[in-house]
Parts: structure tokens; sequence; C-alpha cells
């Protein structure tokens, strides 16, 4: 299939996000299709997916099972309102929904997004508070380098200055504990880096600081994604749930990436034995194909505030007009029925070893300072060029794409998080490529 080239003037009306709009419109790159661990673009290459879309397919693309629910679902039923009224498919993949979730979070609140997902858990963990008189809780806590999407909650306990610095009114009292990685320590771990836990113990000079008694929330992606693939050390995530529980803190992991088998467990919180008292989630809950995120909640926390409430009146003054959306649980239920009947959580963690070594074999390829890996993400850091920050990587962005490699760049990093579903052989090829990319990139 070939699409003939844009011109500029096409592509005016549309304003991208997180793109350099201006220098992209000069040479755009556009997917038109795209089946299994390939895209196709509008000049009718194969592109092999590394990333899969935005961290999110990770069941691959075009999957027959997902399609046809959607084909089905739009033709049975479009639209169902969600406030005082329901449909029984939210119901259902609620239920399949908690199976996978760790113990005691056993409440689904759907949204549309990884940014809902989180302003969702932010206001939950206020609620609850409230609802148990200690309104005073009222500050969160991120941490530097984590990413939490795009909304005013999300950014304030954001700690990347880019997504910050335009915009000034965040909320109040928001605060980050230190980053934990240092490359002299940590660089080149396989795995999880096995010192450096120490760094959570920061979270009670925070709570120092502040008080617990106005603390609401710790917020942390349990591996931190979007600032480029750092994998948290052995042992941090469990100190944390320490401090918070001496404190009465709520502890909330941000799993939009690690969610659904990235890590090769349904869950982030499962694969370290961690658990926290709500977790945020979107992009692989239906591999990517309808916009959805889904909040996980404790027992506890929605029993506070639900069973706190007089029985007639609304619990929680939050929804969106697409909450539960029919499309979108029709590709959740439809999914997660994939994963299972693939088991493509466990494929993850058995291709773990080979994508491992085969990411650390690059530790000798042209500028690479860095490797990180889990499961089936990885991050390569290449030398900056003085003076030139983030540029190797972009351009190593744009070749991978003409050699027929989709991979992310994140300053100095490429990110690679495949489709679940990818082989051995698909895997070598992706190196391969990537390899010659770094060959070629000055
Ligand atoms: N939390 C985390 C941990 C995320 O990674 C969001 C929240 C926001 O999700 P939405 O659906 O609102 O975008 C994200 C999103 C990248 C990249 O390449 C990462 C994300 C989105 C787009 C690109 O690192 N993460």
């Amino acid at each position: 299939m070939s699409n003939p080239t844009p011109t500029p003037n096409d592509l005016e009306a549309y304003w991208m996000p997180f793109t350099a709009n201006r220098q992209f419109k000069a040479a755009p790159r556009l997917f038109v299709a795209a089946k299994d661990m390939h895209y196709t673009t509008h000049d009718g290459r194969q592109v092999l997916d590394g990333t899969a879309g935005l961290w999110c397919c990770n069941a691959g693309h075009g999957r027959r099972p997902i399609v046809e629910a959607i084909q089905k679902q739009a033709a049975e039923m479009d639209y169902a309102p969600s406030f005082q009224m329901g449909h029984p498919g939210p119901f259902e993949l609620a239920n399949r929904l908690v199976e996978l979730s760790p113990a005691d979070l056993n409440h689904v609140f759907f949204t549309n997004s990884g940014s809902e997902s989180v302003d969702t858990a932010l206001k939950i963990a206020l609620a609850y508070h409230k609802a148990k008189g200690e309104g005073s809780r009222t500050k969160f806590i991120g941490r530097e380098k984590g990413y939490h999407g795009v909304g005013f909650g999300g950014i304030s306990v954001g700690g990347l200055g880019t997504v910050r610095k335009q915009f000034a009114s965040q909320l109040p009292g928001a605060d980050h504990l230190p980053f934990f990685y240092n490359r002299a320590t940590m660089g080149f771990s396989k795995g999880e880096p096995q010192t450096g836990a120490e760094a959570a113990d920061a979270l009670e000079s925070l709570v120092t600081l502040h008080d617990a008694s106005t603390i609401a929330a710790v917020i942390v992606e349990p591996m931190v994604g979007s600032a480029g693939v750092y994998v948290t050390p052995k042992g941090y995530l469990k100190r944390l749930r320490e401090i918070c529980d001496k404190h009465g803190i709520l502890l909330i992991f941000d799993e939009v990436i690690t969610g659904f088998g990235r890590l090769g467990s349904a869950f982030a919180a499962t694969h370290y034995g961690v658990q926290p008292d709500l977790i945020t989630t979107a992009k692989g809950l239906n591999s990517g194909t309808v916009p959805m995120g889904a909040v996980f909640a404790h027992d506890r926390i929605h029993d506070a505030i639900v069973n706190g409430a007089p029985e007639n009146s609304i619990e929680l003054f939050h929804g969106y007009t697409y909450t539960a959306h029919p499309l979108a649980v029709a590709a959740g239920l439809a999914a997660l029925k994939l994963y299972k009947d693939e088991d493509l959580f466990k494929r993850a963690a058995d291709l773990a070893p080979y994508w491992q070594e085969a990411i650390h074999s690059f530790k000798d390829a042209p500028h690479v300072v860095d490797i990180r890996n889990t499961g089936l993400v990885g991050g390569i850091e290449l030398e900056p060029r003085p003076g030139k920050p983030g540029t190797r990587a972009y351009d190593a962005f744009v070749k991978a794409y003409a050699k027929g490699l989709l991979v992310r760049t994140t300053g100095e990093v490429i990110a690679l998080s495949p489709p679940l579903i990818i082989s051995k052989a698909q895997i070598d090829e992706l190196f391969s490529i990537l390899r010659d990319v770094l060959k070629d990139t000055p």
C-alpha cells in the first residue's frame, strides 16, 4: 500500500502533541497500516515496531479477536451513559481485571488515558483521607524524573522539568523524592541495580519537612519509563512502602507503562512483590486499541469513600463522559482474553533473558555510555554531542525509521519496548538494525 506524500499544506491544521511540529512537517513520517509486529509507512515500507506504538500495543497490531470485538460492539451499541446508568461490559471487565491485580486491589475506576488515571488516583487519595477525617492530608510526593501524564495533577507530581516549565499553575505543596539512579555505581546493570535502595529513605526527610499529617500520597513509576528507562534498585520500592505505612501515607504505583505484562507479570507490583494502595494504568489495558485507562483501588480505600457516604448520595464526584466507553470495554475484554490465551505475560518473562543478553551486547557499540533493561524494556544511553544535547539519539531515531525500525528517544536515550509477541528472530533483527544505525550516526 502506498499513499501520496502529503504536502506541508495538508499537515498544517493538526497541532501535533509532544512533537517539533515544523521539523516534522518538513519531513513527515506517517504510518497507514499495522499488523502484528509491523507498521506500514505511507510510502509503502514495513517498519518493525520496537516500541509497541507508544508502549501500549502489547498484543501486537491488528489482532483479529480485538478488532472483531470492537467491530461487533460498534454495531451493537455505540455508546451508553455511565453516570447513574450502566451496561454489562465494564462490570465484567472490572471482574477480569481484579483477577490480575494484586490482592486487595479489588475495585476499578475507568478513565480514558494514563493522565486521567493519575489525576483520578490523586483525587481518590484526597477523598479517602477526607472520608477518614484526615482532610489536612492534601500534599503529594512524586519523584524527580517521574512522568505522570499531562493533567495539572500529573505535572505537579511529575519530575520532568521540560513537561512542567511552560505551566506555572500546579498543585500546591507537591514535592519530589530525589532521583535514585547513579550511573557510576549502577551503569550497565542487568535488570535491577543491586545497590541504591537507600535512596528511598529520602522520603523520611520529606515527611519530616512537611509533616505526615499534611501528606496524602506518594506516587512513583515502579520503573521509570518516559525519562529514559531506569529500573528501581532492588529493595527500593519495599522501603517506600514501609515508610508510607509508618506515616499513614498512601502509595500509588503509576503502572501506565509497566501494567499488562511489560515486565513479565500483569503488574510491576506483583513482579516486585510490593503492594501499593492504588495503581494507575492505561495503554496495555486494551493493547492500545481504544483510549482507556483504569485506577485500581484497595478495598480499604474504596470502602472508606463508598461506604462512608449516605446510600442515596454520589460518593465520588468524579467521572468522564467516556468512562467505560463500550468500544474501549469490548477491546479490553478481548485484549485480556488474548493475553491469557497466548500467555503473553509469561512469554515476556521467558523472552526477558534473551532480550537482556541482546541489549547488553551493545556495550561496545559506538557512543553507548549505559544500558538498562528489565522485562521487555530496554534503554540505551548515548554520549551527548558536545553542545547539542539530544541530537544524536534523535538522529538515530530518524535513521532507524529509514532502515525499517521504530524506536523512541528521550534525551540521549533510545527506549525499546516491543509488543510482547516479538520473536527471538525479530529481537535479533531489531538489534541488528540498531547496530547499523549507531554505526551510521556520527
Ligand atoms: N503515567 C505514565 C507512567 C506514563 O508513562 C502517562 C502516565 C500518561 O498517559 P497518557 O495516556 O495520558 O499519555 C504515561 C504516558 C514515551 C511516552 O515515549 C510515554 C508515555 C506517553 C507517550 C510517550 O516515553 N507515557
